[in-house]
Order: structure tokens, then sequence, then C-alpha cells
């Protein structure tokens, strides 16, 4: 195997290196640009983008509401993570990290600013009682896939979805590295969800809500074009639950919230009540 690259004594930025992200990615952290955030009219408050991480949060409140919650009513702001908006001097006071989702729960004084997605949906489950078992066995298996995901999804996103998609060349070393990571994780979840309807058990959860926009939309084929690539087929408990998550309305309903690409049809770049979903669902193709 050859290596040109020869690592200098101290790295120095060289941004020319290019792939799809390059144009935002800087060594450092921090407001770029002076800029507050829009607020909306309901309590929570999200800043946020239709990726997978984005999906999370959305879902999760679509599973509230669809549960009756009325508190659960959000503003989902879109957050152009391409155009840096993440960077705004807003953005870094809600999250210093600068990455989406962020929330705002402005029913407390000062309001409360909650990130990383995992957190959130572990906020929102234990501010309105939901989607988390109280039973500490059970919730301890939610927890645990929980974290599990939250540990998993970068070898998944940064790892083999950037190398396999986004990279500015085709790479046979990092590919072969991170595809192994990702079909062993495919495989532990076939595993898992052979002998467990969902990833705590016999109940949805948050730990459900977090892993399906990354390996649920993976092996539906809609995230990185890699479903044969990966040979999806071959997981078929896996297929099971997340066809069975995918078919859930309020699924139906946050996987499109904050999304700008994908399909034409499924585009809501805001969500500011309800009617933002329902008439682009109304447009769903049957
Ligand atoms: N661990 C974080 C990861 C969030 C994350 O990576 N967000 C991406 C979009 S999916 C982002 O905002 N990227 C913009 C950037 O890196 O500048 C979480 O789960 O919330």
């Amino acid at each position: 195997m050859t290596n040109e690259y020869i690592p200098a004594a101290v790295w120095t930025d060289n941004s020319e290196t290019g792939g799809a992200w390059a144009s935002i990615n800087r060594p450092t952290a921090g407001a770029r640009n002076e800029q507050a955030l829009p607020v909306g009219q309901h309590a929570l408050q999200l800043y946020s983008m239709g990726t997978p991480n984005g999906q999370k949060v959305t879902i999760m409140l679509e599973e509230l509401l669809a549960l009756g919650v009325k508190e659960a009513e959000y503003d989902a702001h879109l957050i152009r993570i391409g155009d840096g908006d993440q960077f705004s001097s807003g953005f870094v006071a809600v999250n210093p990290n600068s990455k989406i989702p962020a929330l705002v729960d402005t029913t407390a004084t000062p309001a409360i600013n909650v990130f990383e997605s995992g957190h959130i949906l572990f906020y929102l489950a234990e501010k309105f009682g939901q989607l988390l078992p109280t039973d500490v066995a059970k919730r301890t298996q939610a927890m645990n896939w929980l974290f599990w995901l939250q540990g998993s999804a970068p070898y998944l996103g940064g790892g083999f979805g950037h190398f396999y998609a986004y990279a500015p060349e085709k790479l046979e070393y990092p590919i072969n590295r991170f595809t192994m990571e990702a079909k062993r994780q495919l495989d532990l979840l076939d595993k898992h969800l052979a002998d467990n309807r969902y990833l705590a058990g016999d109940d949805y959860s948050i730990a459900d809500i977090a892993t399906w926009p990354w390996y649920g939309n993976l092996v539906l084929g809609k995230l990185y074009g890699a479903a044969e690539f990966l040979d999806v087929e071959s997981y078929p408990h896996l297929l099971r639950w997340a066809n069975e998550v995918a078919a859930r309305e309020a699924v139906q309903r946050g996987r499109i919230v904050n999304r700008v690409a994908g399909e034409e049809w499924e585009h809501v770049p805001e969500r500011h009540s309800a009617a933002d979903i329902d008439q682009v669902l109304a447009k769903r193709p049957k």
C-alpha cells in the first residue's frame, strides 16, 4: 500500500483539500458573525436542519404531540449548516459546539438551552414523562441504546458516510475500515432486533427515535445511497424494525421538518404549526 501523505511536524490548516463540507470547516470554535436567532410563538424553539441528527428531535416532538402533549408545540427554525448559520452569535449562545440540533425551552426563566440530540430527546422525555420507561430495568435498556447510538453514529456518518459519499476522492483504506464497522453495527442491531420488537424491548422509546434516522434511513436506502453496497437485505430483523418505525405517522411528519434536501415534495423548511407539515404531506406521492 502506498501512502504519499507524510504529516508535517505541526499540522496547519489546508482548506484546499476539498470535500462536501470543506468550506465550513475551521479548526476553531466560537461565533463567526453577529446575528440573533429568530424566535417564534411556542414555548419550545428548535434550531435545526433535517439531517439524521435533526430528524431525531422533530420526530420526538411529533410523537409527543401525537400522544396529546400540547405543551410540545414548537417552532422549528431552519439552520442552513452548509451556509454556516451554526456559527452565528445567536446559535453559539445556545450551543457553543455549533452543531444542530439545539433547543431552547422558554418555559423556564431564564430559558434553558439544550444541545446534543441524544440529550434533547432525554430532556423532552423527562419533561413530559413520555417515551422513556419508568421501570429501572427497562429505562436502563433504553438509555443503553440511546448512548450506544450517540457513540456509534459518528462512525457511520463521519466515518463511512463521509468517505463513501462526501470525500473528494474514493479511498479504499478508509472506505474499507468504516464499512467494516458500519456492517458490524448493522449486524449488532439485526441480532438485537431478532429478539426485541424495539431497541429497549416491547416499548417504543427515545432509543428507537434516536436510532431510526441513522440506521433506519440507511437500510431503507435514504442515506448515502449505500443500501446495495452494504447489502442491507442481509439484515431482515433490522429492516422489519426500520419499516415498522417508518410507518408511524409521527415519524412521517417529523422526518420532513427542516428538510431542504432529498425529494422535492418532502421539503418543510420551517415548522411553526401542524399545518406546515399537513400541507406538504397532502401532496405525498401514494
Ligand atoms: N453529537 C451531536 C452531533 C450533531 C451534528 O453533528 N450535527 C451536524 C449535522 S447532522 C452539524 O450541525 N454539522 C455542522 C458543522 O459541523 O459545522 C448531536 O448528536 O447533536
